[in-house]
């Protein structure tokens, strides 16, 4: 009976691992949709190194710009016309805020915040 308790734990604890891993490779998604707030969520943060994949679900173009990019400072990124039930994916963004906005819709507008790696490390020590 000892055994099989054991083993139970030992699995449980490798079982817990695997989702763990999972989480931090994640592809981060942002909805494209027909209503406000158009990007969702609005406002999102993501942790460095995790892609961020925006997917348009409307039946319409849409574009996914830096401000930057019109403001001609820095343009982090601009995405071209991302048709319908099409993607658009971002593998790094160093730390910061970038906000931006639909080039075709400038009503559309979004921010995202990439996070240093501290803070998921945190996370980290608390569950070892
Ligand atoms: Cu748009």
């Amino acid at each position: 009976m000892r055994m099989v308790s054991a083993v139970g734990v030992f699995c449980g604890i490798v079982l817990l691992r695997i989702p763990l891993a999972a989480v931090e490779s994640q592809v981060y998604h942002i909805a494209m949709e027909g209503s406000a707030p158009y990007y969702t969520p609005e406002l999102a943060t993501v942790p460095v190194g995790n892609p961020i994949q925006w997917d348009n679900q409307t039946a319409t173009d849409h574009t996914v710009t830096h401000k930057g990019c019109l403001t001609k400072k820095t343009c982090a990124f601009d995405s071209g016309s991302v048709p319908p039930r099409k993607s658009f994916s971002l593998s790094f963004l160093q730390p910061g805020t970038y906000p931006y906005y639909c080039r075709l819709h400038p009503l559309m507008r979004g921010t995202i915040t990439v996070i240093e790696p501290k803070v998921s490390a945190g996370r980290m020590k608390i569950i070892e």
